[in-house]
C-alpha cells in the first residue's frame, strides 16, 4: 500500500473558484463529508485547508505514537455502507499513520480532491448585508464570495504553540505535537524534553523512551489513566465488525458518548461488591468503557466520583511502586475526579517512568519559568539541559481555530472579540450575529469531550446541510439564531454543565488552559442522543430558535 504522503499527492494547487454558494474551512472528518453532501445537493462548493492534504486532525496530528482512542470500528463514516464495508483495520486502536491512509481513502472515493484547495488558509472573512455574501479571503490573494461559510476546522486544531518566554533562544529542536514535522524529528541518542501529560503527552512518552538517550517528563498536572488493549485485526475481526454495520449504524448515534456502548449500570442498585465487579470489568476491557459505559453518577455525585477515582489510582499506584514516581503520576484525592478531565488510554505508560533513562520532574510547585537556549529553566533556577523539547501542551479548544481568523459578521462584529466575552453559540453551530456562518465541532456541542467525533461530525454536518435545503425549499438565503434562541441555548447547555463536576475542574474543558479565555464547558454534556434529539426537534418545528431571510429583506423569525 502506498504511504499516505504519497497517495494522491496534490502536486499543484486548485486555484479556489471566485463565486460559490458554501466555502468548507477545513478537509478533516467534517470537512470531507460536509463538502460531499454539497455537492451531492447540486451546490457549487469548495473546501480549503492550510494542511497540504487532508486529514485535519490526522494530517497534523503526527507526533511519535498518535492513535485512535476510540475503536477504528466506530470512528467511522456511516452513511455509506460500501465506504465502510471497503475499508479494513489492521487493529482495534490503529496509529496515525493508518487513520491518515483511511482519509485519503475517503476523500479519493468521494472523488473530493477536484474541490478542495490545499496549502491554502482563509484569513478573512466578511459578511455582506446587503447581499448576504460572505466576502472570504485567503493567504494566495484571492477573494472569493459565498452564499454559505462553513468552518469545519476542529475542536482541537489551535495549537497553544507560543507557552514558554524564552522559546525562540533554545538551540535544538522545539515542537508542539500539533504540528510536529512530516519528515519527523531524529530522536535516538538525544536528551528529550515532553512537557504535557494529557492524551498527547501522554502517547508520545510512552513511544519514545526507548529510542532517546534520556527522556524527561515535565508533570504539572497527573492524569487517570487507563491501559489500552489492542489486538490486531484479521479477517475474523474484519467479518465481525463489518457484519454488525446495520447494528453500528442504529445505536452508535444515539448513545450518550456517541461510542457503541452506553452507561448500563445504576450505582445505588448494586452492592459494593457489584460496583466493584462492574469496575474491574470494564478495567479489563482496555478501552474507555469505565468512563463512557460504567456508573454515569461518577459525572454528578461527589462520592460515586471519588470511589471510582480511588479505585483507578489504586490501580495505578499497583503499577508504580515507587511512592516518589506515585507522588508526582497519581492523581492525589480531592484534586479533580475521574473523568472529570479526557481520559487517556495507554501502553505501559507508568511503567516507561521505571527506565533508568527516564526523569520524571514534578513542575506543580515549581513551574517551569522559561526556556533558556540549553532547555528548559524551572522557577527555582534548575535549568533541564536537553537537545530537543516536545510541547504536548494543548490547544484553544473549540473556539480556537475561527476565532484566529478574522470574522467579521452582522454590524461590524468580530467572531474573536465576542468570543473573548463570552463563549456563546446556538447549537454549537451558529453564532448570533454571524448570518449563514455554520460551524462544527464548535463549542456547546458535545464534540470532542465525552464523544466520539466521527459520531458528532457526521451528525452536524447533516443538520447543516438539511438547514441548506430547508432555505432553498422556502426560498430564503440568510439564517441566523435569533438572540432569544441563542440564549435558550446557552441557558439550557449551562444548567445541564453546571450540574457536572467537569464545570469544577480545570482543565481545556473549561477552556481554563488558555489564559484570559471565558469559563464555561466547552462541549455539551446532555448526551449525544439527547443533543441530536434537539436539533432533529428544531428542524422538525421550522427552526424556531433562528430567523431566514431573503438577502437583502428584512429578517423574519
Ligand atoms: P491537554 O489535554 O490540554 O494537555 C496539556 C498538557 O500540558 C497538560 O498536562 C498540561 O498540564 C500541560 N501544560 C500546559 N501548560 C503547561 C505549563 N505551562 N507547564 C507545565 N505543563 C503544562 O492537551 P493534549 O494535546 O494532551 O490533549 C488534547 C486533546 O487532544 C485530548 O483531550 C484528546 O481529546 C485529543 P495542566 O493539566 O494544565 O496542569
Amino acid at each position: 500500500m502506498l504511504d499516505a504522503t504519497q497517495n494522491s499527492a496534490q502536486t499543484r494547487r486548485n486555484p479556489v473558484p471566485a463565486e460559490l454558494d458554501a466555502l468548507v474551512i477545513g478537509t478533516g472528518v467534517a470537512g470531507l463529508y460536509q463538502l460531499h453532501q454539497l455537492r451531492e445537493m447540486g451546490l457549487k462548493v469548495h473546501a480549503c485547508d492550510t494542511a497540504s492534504n487532508v486529514g485535519g486532525t490526522w494530517y497534523w496530528n503526527r507526533y511519535p505514537g498518535a492513535k485512535f482512542d476510540s475503536e477504528a470500528y466506530i470512528y467511522q463514516y456511516l452513511f455509506d455502507e460500501k465506504l465502510y464495508k471497503d475499508w479494513t483495520w489492521s487493529e482495534r486502536f490503529p496509529g496515525q499513520r493508518e487513520i491518515e491512509r483511511w482519509m485519503h481513502y475517503i476523500a479519493d472515493r468521494l472523488d473530493l480532491r477536484r474541490d478542495i484547495s490545499f496549502s491554502t488558509t482563509i484569513t478573512r472573512a466578511t459578511f455582506d448585508e446587503a447581499r448576504g455574501l460572505w466576502t472570504v479571503e485567503t493567504d494566495q490573494g484571492e477573494t472569493i464570495t459565498a452564499r454559505y461559510l462553513i468552518g469545519c476546522t476542529g475542536m482541537l486544531s489551535a495549537p497553544l504553540e507560543d507557552r514558554f518566554p524564552g522559546q525562540a533562544s533554545f538551540k535544538g529542536q522545539i515542537v508542539h505535537t500539533g504540528r510536529y514535522p512530516k519528515e519527523g524529528l531524529a530522536l535516538e541518542g538525544k536528551r528529550v524534553a515532553v512537557i504535557g501529560t494529557g492524551a498527547t503527552g501522554i502517547q508520545v512518552i510512552q513511544t519514545i523512551a526507548p529510542e532517546v538517550e534520556k527522556l524527561t517528563v515535565f508533570v504539572r498536572t497527573p492524569q487517570y489513566v487507563l491501559p489500552m488493549k489492542n489486538p490486531k485485526y484479521g479477517p475474523d475481526e474484519a467479518a465481525w465488525y463489518k457484519g454488525r454495520f446495520d447494528e453500528l449504524k442504529a445505536t452508535i448515534p444515539h448513545t450518550f458518548t456517541g461510542f457503541e456502548y452506553d452507561f448500563s449500570n445504576t450505582w445505588a442498585d448494586l452492592t459494593p461488591e457489584e460496583r466493584r465487579a462492574v469496575l474491574e470489568e470494564v478495567h479489563t476491557d482496555g478501552s474507555l468503557k469505565l468512563w463512557l459505559a460504567s456508573f454515569a453518577e461518577m459525572f454528578f455525585d461527589e462520592e460515586v466520583s471519588e470511589e471510582i477515582s480511588e479505585f483507578v489510582r489504586e490501580k495505578m499506584r499497583a503499577r508504580l511502586k515507587d511512592p516518589r514516581l506515585i507522588d508526582i503520576l497519581v492523581p492525589k484525592k480531592g484534586d479533580y475526579g475521574f473523568g472529570t478531565h479526557r481520559v487517556p488510554l495507554e501502553t505501559q505508560y507508568l511503567e516507561t517512568y521505571l527506565r533508568d533513562n527516564v526523569e520524571a520532574v514534578s513542575v506543580r510547585d515549581n513551574p517551569i519559568a522559561e526556556i533558556v537556549p540549553e532547555g528548559v529553566r524551572l522557577e527555582d533556577g534548575t535549568v533541564h539541559e536537553v537537545d530537543t523539547i516536545i510541547m504536548a501542551v494543548g490547544f484553544d479548544a473549540g473556539s480556537g481555530a475561527l476565532a484566529r481568523i478574522d470574522i467579521t459578521g452582522r454590524d461590524g462584529m468580530k467572531l474573536a472579540e465576542e468570543w473573548r466575552k463570552d463563549i456563546r453559540t446556538t447549537l454549537g453551530m451558529m453564532k448570533f450575529g454571524f448570518p449563514n456562518l455554520f460551524m462544527t465541532g464548535a463549542p456547546l456541542a458535545p464534540s470532542a469531550a465525552l464523544c466520539n467525533m466521527t459520531t458528532c461530525l457526521q451528525q452536524q454536518t447533516e443538520w447543516i446541510s438539511g438547514c441548506i435545503r430547508h432555505m432553498q425549499e422556502t426560498g430564503k438565503d440568510v439564517m441566523e439564531p435569533t438572540a432569544e434562541g441563542e440564549d435558550d441555548w446557552v441557558r439550557h447547555h449551562d444548567e445541564v454543565a453546571n450540574a457536572t463536576l467537569i464545570s469544577k475542574t480545570n482543565s481545556w474543558y473549561t477552556g481554563s488552559n488558555v489564559p484570559g479565555k471565558p469559563r464555561r464547558v466547552l462541549s455539551y454534556t446532555g448526551g449525544v442522543g439527547t443533543y441530536r434529539g434537539k436539533c432533529d426537534e428544531m428542524a422538525k418545528e421550522g427552526y424556531p430558535a433562528f430567523a431566514m431571510s431573503k438577502a437583502g429583506a428584512p429578517q423574519e423569525a
